[in-house]
């Protein structure tokens, strides 16, 4: 009987050997960090941020996105009178006046308050347009974590070190790096609306020269 058991042995450690030599070797799933479906290698090819799962915020994933990075702007265009104000937007030649010193170029928003009332529930949507093949993106976020006090000015900063949380209270908030922001150096129009809670949004055009971003240029 003990040699019928140590046979049995024998031949199961045998399979076992066989199986794992001719198993197919290992290959390693691709990378998707946010999740969404695509990996993060694919996001840059199709201009979608590996670090956000609904790049253009229309509320669809990426990969459920027919047009991840494009949507039509859901901010209501009716309201009361703005005590928002939109003092300056830009994406390029952009200091920080605490070290005087030139940082990568982002989008940075300076906004007052100009009413005598706490401004909450900010929404933002921006259409970016090349200047030279028409080609458009647009996101929208809503920025339910920032306030901005009564007679206060704030900056907003969208950058590559920013986090995707648009709910938090912060102020710098993540950008896409796939967005033709940062791959392609023609020139932009970018157009940004920005609404308060139960106010008519306000808006901004403004413009990004030819050369590359994240460059002092
Ligand atoms: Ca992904
Ligand atoms: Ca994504
Ligand atoms: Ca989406």
């Amino acid at each position: 009987m003990t040699h019928v058991k140590h046979t049995n042995l024998f031949v199961s450690s045998f399979l076992l050997l066989g199986l794992t030599a001719f198993a197919a070797p290992a290959v390693s799933a691709p990378v998707d960090t946010d999740n969404d479906g695509i990996p993060d290698l694919a996001e840059k090819l199709l201009g979608t941020d590996p670090l956000i799962a609904d790049t253009d915020g229309d509320g669809q994933n990426d990969k459920a996105d027919a047009k991840p990075t494009e949507l039509d702007n859901p901010i209501i265009q009716t309201g009361g009178p703005a005590t928002i104000r939109i003092l300056s937007a830009k994406v390029e030649d952009n200091f920080d006046p605490s070290t005087k010193k030139d940082v990568s170029d982002h989008l940075e928003i300076a906004i007052s308050n100009d009413g005598k009332a706490d401004l909450k529930g900010l929404k933002m949507y921006l259409t970016l347009t090349d200047d030279t093949n028409a080609k458009t993106e647009s996101i929208y976020r809503d920025l339910s974590g920032v306030t901005i006090a009564a007679g206060k000015t704030t900056a907003l900063h969208f950058n590559l070190d920013g986090v995707a949380d648009w709910t938090a209270a912060q102020t710098h908030f993540r950008a896409n790096e796939n967005s033709m922001l940062y791959t392609t150096p023609s020139p932009k129009t970018l157009k940004l609306q920005i609404a308060a809670n139960g106010e008519a949004p306000v808006s901004i055009t403004f413009k990004k020269d030819a050369g590359g971003a994240e460059l002092a240029d």
